[in-house]
């Protein structure tokens, strides 16, 4: 398996580097083969066939001994995003859920779940998407708020699967259980996407049976905890980026989160401060912190 990591040295100097497999203390910077490489961007138009690069990035790895330790801080949204979409009702538990929270609805989840067509909603314009150790939003609006845990499909500009991250489609579940109508208010909010630690590439890590776990902790207690495994997905990563293609050229970057299975019991909500730390294996952590969107933090008006 190969990973890679972007983050910003201490001279906000923009780094990609690539290690085989999750680990933050053995990263070759990539800037040591050609300073030019500053981005995955900039190591996929060196190479944009995966297959290839794969062989590529494994040569450099055997003939450059150097490595680095990266701070998870320093870290960096893995690959310059234009656009972050996601999936939804793919997982069974994913449809339970929503039957729980809708209010008369509940038709369509079951349809969703059955139907040929996967729902596909817009998430996140890709500069508004954050990284690992980064703030995600809580909406003022909303009481039951929850992370959601989601293997992210990486689209390179060609609309060619690149790799996979982890994802959280932060989620406010009164709006969406409200009207089904509400759900880009209950999904587009201020920090309501967060994606990475790394980018696996494509080819070289199996996305279809990964354990995907989530851990949220407050106040230094564990307050909710679950695994699952991405085998229970009832699409595949490649259907789901066919659909998204469907009459919408990609035109860069694109993420694809693909639907949880991860859904804390219904008296549970975020609060400020709890961190949320999702692991895929293979790719990595992603820590996040929930703080409530406000005039302070997010230049909002005053309810
Ligand atoms: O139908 C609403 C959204 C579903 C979703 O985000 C998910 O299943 O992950
Ligand atoms: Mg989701």
């Amino acid at each position: 398996m190969l990973n890679l990591w972007s983050w910003r040295d201490v001279e906000d100097t923009a780094h990609v580097g690539v290690s085989e497999g999750p680990y933050l203390d053995r990263i070759l910077d990539l800037k040591i083969v050609d300073p030019g490489f500053d981005s995955v961007a900039a190591v996929w138009a060196y190479e944009p066939n995966t297959r290839a690069l794969a062989e590529v990035l494994e040569t450099w790895l055997t003939e450059v001994p150097d490595r680095v330790t990266l701070k998870p801080e320093s870290l960096t949204v893995p690959v310059p995003l234009l656009e972050c979409w996601a999936a939804g009702v793919t997982y069974q538990m994913s449809r339970d859920a929503r039957l729980e929270e809708t209010q008369g609805a509940e038709q369509f989840y079951r349809l969703v779940y059955e139907a040929e067509r996967p729902e596909i909603f817009f998430k996140a314009p890709g500069p508004r998407v954050v990284g690992p150790e980064d703030s995600v939003g809580l909406r003022r609006d909303s009481h039951w708020q929850i992370p959601e845990p989601e293997l992210t499909v990486i689209v390179d500009p060609r609309g060619e699967i690149f790799g996979f991250t982890v994802g959280n489609d932060m989620s406010s579940r009164d709006i969406e259980g409200e009207n089904p109508l509400y759900l880009p208010q209950a999904k587009i909010f201020h920090h309501s996407a967060a994606i990475g630690p790394s980018i696996v590439l494509a080819g070289t890590w199996d996305p279809s049976v990964q354990e995907i776990t989530m851990v949220i902790h407050r106040a230094g207690q564990i307050v909710f905890k679950g695994a699952v495994n991405t085998a229970l997905m009832r699409r595949t990563s490649e259907l789901l980026v066919q659909y998204l293609r469907r009459d919408w050229p990609i035109e860069g970057w694109t993420a694809l989160m693909t639907g949880t299975t991860i859904v804390p019991p219904p008296e549970f909500s975020l609060e400020e401060n709890d961190a949320i730390m999702i692991d895929i294996t293979g790719i990595g952590r992603l820590v996040n912190y929930a703080r409530r969107i406000g005039p302070s933090w997010a230049n909002v008006p005053n309810l």
